[in-house]
């Protein structure tokens, strides 16, 4: 993200002082920020979490006497220098530009972030901010491969060299678990309440995740503390939802030449928003429910509703679309086929297989994704998309397809997506010869395998940490050849095997 500068000496910088010179159309904080107290410290500030979380507490902090929930970031990677740099020199202001499928656009100001701290600087801050009385929640966006487990055992992994480290030294961390359990074990010590840990990434039971992992890690560093952490520590699952693309050098430029305001950092995103929580917080919370936030007892069927058809069909889209040659969501799902596959795979592979939910029309549901996808106003990279598809695939498809098998049901539609996630790891180019710009933390590991399949069809399934014992079942592994087989003939062609896949579904 380097690249985000904006030179032109004319416009007036986002700061806390030029907030009253903005335009009147922009929303801007007008709570005073400077009473506004850190009692969120949230770790991961990436777009999502900045046009989700941040933006319900902006809301919110609208409401006198909610001056307690203002959020402080935490960035941990050395790649959030430039992040930190941009969001003091704004005083941690950022514009959301929310761009509506017809065209609409909102801007905003968000202000709800009042702090920001980078622990390469300064670990210790980081640790004394998680410990202080102020904090109520650490919140986390990690992304899927942060919790550190292993997709096919759901277990902690211990042979990550960071987490040996952090295990090892526990007054010098470097992952969101080092940090965690060094600031509760100083809360502990100090016999302050212990913070809610709050999952805000797109992990199914991400809250009970949390937990395990954290409760993993602890138990190897200090096993009292790890009691301590089980008995005091709430970790809420959450099912949270908003298409944000990566911020691009477009989104600085419309906010300059719109508004004539220097952000170098705004963010993106679509219309909808959506956040179910379950209310078992342990050291007081935010009223998020009265931003538009929803408490429920149970989230589990949101976040499968929402995992095993948003996510899963992003996917979908993701890799058939990168194989055809498209590099955007809305440019793939406007392709009939495309649409149509989609909405066969999301008809009779995943939904056969949810639980009915009150007040949710499945349908409807179905309806309104196929319409985010297609907002042609947000140009979600394909590239984002299939990043990190070895965390996301096991429980976006993978869990799909074991389901179906189980229940003797057809699993052709998912089954090319695999096969095609091969192929892109295999060849890492489209159908056309352009390259793919593949983003996956085993994406060696994914092409070594991949690169096999020449001589044996199901060499990529012998990835056992993704595919568990798939490449043991028959029924799945006679499709998956013959779609293989297809895909690797000479001058192939995913549309037509996508056609293929349907026509042979419905005979
Ligand atoms: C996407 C998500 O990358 C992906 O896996 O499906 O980032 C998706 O945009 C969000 O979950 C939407 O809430």
């Amino acid at each position: 993200m380097t690249d985000l500068h904006h030179t032109d000496t004319q416009v007036i910088g986002l700061n806390q002082h030029s907030l009253q010179t903005l335009p009147s159309h922009i929303d801007v904080p007008r709570y005073d920020r400077s009473q506004v107290k850190a009692g969120i410290v949230h770790i991961g500030v990436g777009g999502f979490h900045r046009a989700h979380q941040a933006v319900y507490i902006n809301e919110l902090l609208k409401t006198p006497g909610s001056e307690q929930w203002g959020i402080c970031g935490v960035g941990l990677l050395e790649g959030n220098r430039g992040l930190r740099d941009i969001l003091k020199k704004q005083d941690y202001l950022y514009t959301l530009t929310v761009r509506h499928p017809n065209g609409k656009i909102d801007n905003q100001v968000i202000g709800s972030m009042v702090d920001f701290l980078f622990a390469p600087e300064d670990k210790q801050a980081v640790i004394n901010k998680l410990a202080h009385s102020d904090t109520k929640i650490a919140s986390l966006t990690i992304t899927e491969g942060g919790y550190n487990f292993n997709p096919a055992t759901g277990e902690f992994d211990y042979t990550n060299p960071d987490i040996i480290h952090d295990i090892n030294n526990p007054n010098d961390p470097i992952t969101a678990f080092g940090y965690l359990t060094a600031a509760l074990k100083c809360r502990k010590e100090q016999g302050l309440a212990a913070f809610t840990v709050q999952s805000c990434d797109n992990i199914q039971h991400n809250g009970n995740v949390t937990r395990k992992m954290l409760l993993a890690f602890a138990k190897e560093q200090d096993a009292q503390l790890s009691e301590w952490i089980e008995q005091n520590v709430a970790f809420p699952n959450a099912m949270v939802d908003r298409i944000t693309p990566v911020s691009k050098k477009s989104d600085i430029d419309y906010v300059v030449d719109t508004y004539g305001v220097s952000d170098e950092w705004p963010i993106t995103c679509e219309h909808f928003s959506q956040w179910v929580i379950e209310d078992t917080f342990c050291n007081t919370r935010p009223q998020w429910d009265q931003v538009g936030a929803q408490f429920v007892k149970d989230v589990t069927p949101f976040e499968t509703m929402k995992i095993r058809l948003l996510n899963a069909g992003h996917s979908v889209l993701g890799l058939l679309g990168s194989i055809h040659g498209y590099s955007t969501i809305d440019e793939t799902v406007s392709d009939p086929l495309f649409a149509t596959y989609l909405r066969a795979f999301m008809d009779d592979e995943v939904t056969p297989n949810l639980e009915k939910l009150d007040g949710i029309d499945i349908e409807v549901y179905k309806d309104t994704l196929i319409e985010r996808f297609a907002n042609p106003n947000i140009k979600d990279n394909l590239a984002r998309i299939c990043s990190e598809s070895s965390a996301k695939l096991p429980k976006f498809i993978i869990a799909t397809i074991n389901e179906n098998l189980k229940l003797g049901r057809d699993v052709s539609l998912a089954t090319l997506v695999i096969a095609t996630w091969c192929l892109y790891s295999d060849k890492r180019e489209s159908e056309h010869g352009q390259a793919l710009d593949i983003q996956d933390a085993m994406s060696d590991e994914l092409h070594t395998y991949a690169q096999k399949t020449q001589d044996d069809s199901s060499a990529f399934l012998k990835l056992t940490s993704l595919f568990g014992e798939l490449e043991k079942n028959t029924e799945f592994t006679n499709v998956y050849k013959n779609i293989i087989t297809e895909l690797y003939a000479p001058k192939s062609n995913i549309k037509a095997i996508m056609q293929a896949v349907l026509t042979q579904k419905s005979n």
